[in-house]
C-alpha cells in the first residue's frame, strides 16, 4: 500500500505518516492546509490501522444521548448497526445518557464492547436538551471515562451505520465535514454570525457537523468545556447561537484546529448534496419526523 505523492506538500506530510494514500482521491481534498488528514474511502488500509490500534490496545467510548421520544426512536436502531460496523475488534463501551434508564432496550453485544446507561435530566428546550451535552460530556469523561477508554467518540443518536466506521477514524482531535458543505464555497457556512455570541466567526477553514466529534480524552473534555462555556456565557447575555453547541464546535476547531478529519462518507445524508464522491456510506442521518418528534 504505496502511498503516491503528488507534489511537495503531500510529499512532506506522507513522511509523517506512510500509513495514508493522499493521491487516492484526486476529486476531493485529502489533507488541510495545517497538513491534518481528511479520511475518505481509498485512501486507507483498513487492516493496517486495525492491526496498530489492536497492537497498542487503543480503547474507545462512544457517547449517545437518547432523552424523551429519541430513546424509543432511534436508539435500539443506532446501538444494533454500531455493533455491525463501529471499531470492530478494539475495546468499545458505549455510554448512552437518558431520562428514562429503564427503557435503554436489551441490545446483545459483542465480545469486549459494554454499555453504560447514565441519568440525565430532561431540559424542557430542545436546544437545551442538544447543548447542554457538552456540560455531561465533559463530567462523564472526568469521572467515568477517562480511566477506561484512551479515545472518547459523541455522536447524536439520529442516525445508523452502513459501513466500516473503524479505526481509521480515530486521532488526538477528530472532525467531520458536514454532508450539506463540504463543496460548498466559505460564504455559505452557517457559521454563528452575530457578535453578540461568544460562537461569532467570520471565516473558517470548513463548516463541521457536530453529530461527531472525537479524539483522545483530554482533547474531547477540552473542547466540550470550552463549548459548554461559551454557551453559558451567550445565556447571560441572551443570546443563543445560530446552530446551537454546533456553532460553538465550529469556533472550537477554528482556534483548535483538529488533526484528522472524516469526509461526509462518515455521516452521510442520502439527497441532501451531490453523491459523486461518495464512495462508501459508512452511516446516514436517520428521518427527522418533525411532526411527531418536534412539536415545539
Ligand atoms: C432535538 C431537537 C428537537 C427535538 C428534540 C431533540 C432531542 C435531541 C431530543 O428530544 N432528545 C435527544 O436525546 N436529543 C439528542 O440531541 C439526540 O442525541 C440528538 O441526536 C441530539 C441533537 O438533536 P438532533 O439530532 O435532533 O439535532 P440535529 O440532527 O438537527 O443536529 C445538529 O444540530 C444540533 C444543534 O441544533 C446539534 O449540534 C447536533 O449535534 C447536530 O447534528
Ligand atoms: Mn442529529
Amino acid at each position: 500500500y504505496l502511498p503516491v505523492a503528488k507534489d511537495k506538500l503531500l510529499r512532506q506530510s506522507i513522511n509523517l505518516d506512510n500509513t495514508l494514500n493522499f493521491g487516492a482521491r484526486p476529486q476531493v481534498q485529502t489533507i488541510t492546509s495545517w497538513k491534518a488528514p481528511i479520511i475518505w474511502e481509498g485512501m486507507f488500509n483498513p487492516n493496517l490501522f486495525d492491526q496498530k490500534h489492536i497492537q497498542s490496545q487503543s480503547s474507545v467510548a462512544l457517547t449517545v444521548f437518547a432523552v424523551g421520544k429519541y430513546l424509543d426512536v432511534y436508539l435500539g436502531n443506532f446501538i444494533t448497526s454500531a455493533e455491525k460496523h463501529f471499531m470492530l475488534g478494539l475495546q468499545v463501551t458505549y455510554y448512552v445518557f437518558t431520562d428514562q434508564a429503564d427503557k435503554v432496550p436489551i441490545i446483545e453485544l459483542g465480545p469486549r464492547r459494554s454499555l453504560k446507561v447514565i441519568q440525565v435530566e430532561k431540559h424542557s428546550r430542545w436546544q437545551d436538551i442538544s447543548m447542554m451535552r457538552m456540560k455531561t460530556i465533559s463530567e462523564a469523561i472526568e469521572s467515568e471515562i477517562r480511566p477506561h477508554c484512551n479515545y472518547v467518540f459523541c455522536f447524536d443518536v439520529d442516525q445508523e451505520f452502513k459501513g466500516r466506521f473503524g479505526s481509521e477514524a480515530l486521532g488526538d482531535s477528530v472532525a467531520l465535514l458536514h454532508a450539506g458543505y463540504f463543496n460548498v464555497p466559505k460564504d455559505k457556512f452557517t457559521y454563528d454570525r452575530n457578535p453578540k455570541s461568544k460562537a461569532y466567526m467570520e471565516t473558517g477553514d470548513y463548516y463541521y457537523h457536530a453529530a461527531i466529534f472525537g479524539g483522545l480524552c483530554d482533547n474531547v473534555k477540552d473542547l466540550a468545556d470550552y463549548c459548554f462555556l461559551g454557551i453559558m456565557e451567550d445565556k447571560l447575555n441572551n443570546v443563543e447561537a445560530l446552530w446551537h453547541d454546533e456553532s460553538h464546535l465550529n469556533k472550537y476547531f477554528w482556534l483548535h484546529k483538529p488533526s484528522r478529519l472524516v469526509s461526509p462518507e462518515y455521516c452521510w445524508n442520502p439527497g441532501m448534496n451531490d453523491e459523486r464522491d461518495i464512495k462508501v456510506i459508512r452511516l446516514i442521518w436517520a428521518p427527522k419526523y418533525y411532526d411527531k418528534l418536534r412539536t415545539r
